[in-house]
């Protein structure tokens, strides 16, 4: 027999393994030899799931090597284990909500989880934050809610932690050209942690081949906390390429960006919001696109840092793309089938391969410098936030360019649970005029559309668009019908359309979504119509029947697939249960199995039940008629 020591490839070991397996079932030796090695693998994972778990307790001491102040910690930690349980549950939500409603090529998404409290560098700290002093956890408290994260935790913690490496092994692989341009890294920020800011800084040096950065720029929107003046500069003093800028006035978020932008000098400017954390590799797989054609714009992959414990958590690779809807809403989508096959032929690791992306997020990316001012730069009519990104997104295809996103970029990034800033005024309307002027420049024979979703956006002054039009007529966009059709034929035109709007019954019952189309699994409900046009201000009334047989809110396709009533998911466009017909003569939505979309008020759900001759709850009108 051989023994272990001789199978000296893998695949040999694992050959032997398998050979002896057989062999000791055959012998009915098999629950005695391989059981006993199956308890002891089941020890050694629960001794390390141990360990894991006391590394974490260790998150943020500056003095690891001292036992007696870890014991204490491992009492009462921060972040502590309740915490860790949510966010953990948290993810598996979140799992399962890709797993269900985004990822359906794909494999499984595979999240995993770093806890990178460490750093193999000498740490460095906040000049002025005392390490020895003893974890006040009141504190920790009062500083969560008010800054909308844990700079308690994030104060203590190395400014130049170790970052996660979670990239597929394929991108390990990629080989990438030698001349790449130098970028600038614009970091604007307001009122941000300090310490969130220099990490963020201190991590692009870190995790950057030094002849790629050109400068990191610092543009300071007039905050007002003192530790951005005179301590920020402190501590950016010894670097070089960190420079500071000050606005003399706050312009918001997207103005803010726009005058960064001018002042950057390296050939490719890199935005990236102030707190997130590059990681091993990020740079490269960014530049290189745009090396290849100026014209394109690349967008990292995000991971999430936790806002209350600052763990590291993402996926390998990337299963979605950018997608839009009418709302002007950014939204997440499944990889469409076209981009799953042109990857397949196109590159070697497709798993990892770059994907055209409709739209981006908007605070993360890479663009020619002088790209970007050719395409007219950022809005200066956009107030704070909301709208720069879809507008970006819009002139790049429509204008000639392309976005892809880049699975091997990865980017940390802290999601907040809420705006820490103010608006500068009413959050929904700066919000709202941004997507009418937005829509208003780009959606041309479109727009009337987008009215009849929010009809009470018609009236809402957007200001003078005469200089963006003009930028579009300069530069020959093609339209924005093009743009759908060609780059997101996920979106439904009105020409694609059998109706639209309120579906309403002859109960007068009409379908509502609730809410339930803002993410997969939620139920099509039945409610009360609004009267008369122009009132339909809620969007969640606003259905839409296409011409190949979906029947859709703003989102997501219903699916008669999940029992009695109708569920909301990805569009998958095989049929089956999310393929529906319309009889304009008897008004009846049905389905191949002979049930019929049937308003049912006691559950107030839209349930498929058997079709009946003149039942009022299946007889449907559309507010909009393309028939
Ligand atoms: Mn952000």
């Amino acid at each position: 027999m051989t023994s272990l020591a001789e199978s000296t490839t893998p695949g040999r070991f694992f050959q032997h393994i398998i050979h002896t397996c057989r062999r000791d079932i055959l012998r009915k030796r098999f629950i005695v030899r391989w059981g006993l090695l199956v308890s002891l693998l089941i020890l050694v994972i629960h001794l390390l799931g141990k360990s894991v778990i006391r590394f974490d307790v260790n998150f943020g001491d500056p003095h690891p090597e001292k036992e007696s102040e870890l014991r204490h910690r491992a009492v009462d930690p921060p972040p502590h284990k309740a915490v860790e349980k949510e966010i953990l549950d948290k993810f598996d939500r979140l799992k399962f909500h890709e797993k269900e409603d985004v990822v359906r090529q794909e494999e499984e998404s595979q999240f995993v989880h770093a806890f990178t409290g460490k750093t193999n560098l000498p740490p460095v700290y906040l000049d002025y934050v005392d390490m020895n002093e003893p974890w006040d956890k009141d504190l920790e408290v009062t500083m969560k809610k008010q800054w909308k994260m844990n700079k308690y935790l994030s104060d203590r913690t190395p400014l130049n932690r170790d970052t996660a490496d979670l990239r597929h092994a394929t991108c390990r692989e990629r080989q990438y050209q030698r001349q790449l341009p130098a970028a600038s890294v614009v970091l604007v920020f307001y009122n941000e942690a300090l310490s969130v800011v220099l990490r963020t800084a201190f991590t692009v040096l870190k995790e950057s081949d030094p002849r790629l950065i050109h400068e990191i720029l610092l543009y300071d929107d007039c905050s007002t906390n003192e530790e951005l003046k005179a301590p920020l500069e402190r501590h950016i003093a010894a670097h070089p390429k960190i420079r500071l800028v000050r606005a003399k006035e706050r312009g918001g978020l997207v103005r803010a960006r726009l005058y960064s932008s001018r002042e950057a000098r390296g050939e490719v400017l890199l935005f990236l919001d102030a707190h997130c954390e590059p990681t091993p590799g990020w740079l490269e797989p960014l530049l290189e696109p745009i090396a290849k054609d100026r014209t394109t714009v690349t967008v990292p992959s995000l991971d999430d840092i936790n806002w209350e414990t600052l763990v590291y958590a993402g996926a390998e690779t990337v299963y979605v793309i950018g997608g839009v809807n009418w709302l002007m809403n950014m939204l997440w989508a499944a990889i469409p089938q076209r981009e799953i096959e042109r990857r397949q032929r196109e590159d070697p690791f497709p798993i990892t391969a770059n994907l055209k992306t409709a739209s981006m997020a908007g605070g993360l990316f890479a663009m020619d410098r002088q790209y970007f001012k050719e395409l007219g730069e950022y809005d200066e009519g956009l107030g704070v936030w909301g709208g720069e990104n879809m507008e970006l997104s819009f002139k790049i295809w429509m204008c000639g360019g392309s976005m892809l996103m880049v699975p091997c970029s990865k980017v940390g990034h802290i999601f907040r649970p809420s705006h820490p800033y103010d608006f500068m005024g009413n959050n929904g309307d700066v919000v709202a005029r941004n997507y009418i002027r937005v829509a208003r420049v780009w959606f041309d024979d479109e727009l009337d559309f987008f009215f009849k979703i929010r009809p009470h956006f018609k009236d809402i002054d957007v200001g003078d668009i005469s200089g963006r039009l003009a930028i579009r007529e300069k530069l020959k966009c093609k339209s924005y019908a093009w743009f759908i059709k060609t780059i997101y034929p996920e979106l439904p035109l009105q020409r694609d359309l059998i109706g639209a709007g309120q579906i309403r019954n002859e109960d007068n019952k009409c379908m509502d979504t609730r809410g339930g189309d803002l993410r997969g699994g939620g139920l099509l409900h039945l409610g009360v119509c609004h009267n008369g046009e122009g009132v339909n201000s809620n969007s969640n009334r606003f259905m839409m029947f296409t011409k190949d047989d979906k029947l859709m809110g703003l989102n997501f396709c219903t699916d008669s697939g999940y029992g009695e009533g109708l569920q909301f998911h990805t569009c998958h466009n095989m049929g089956g249960a999310q393929a529906f017909e319309y009889d304009p003569r008897t008004k009846q939505i049905k389905q191949k199995n002979g049930k019929c979309a049937t308003g049912d008020v006691v559950k107030q759900l839209v349930i498929m039940a058997e079709c009946r001759d003149n039942d009022k709850t299946q007889r449907w009108d559309f507010e909009y008629k393309y028939f």
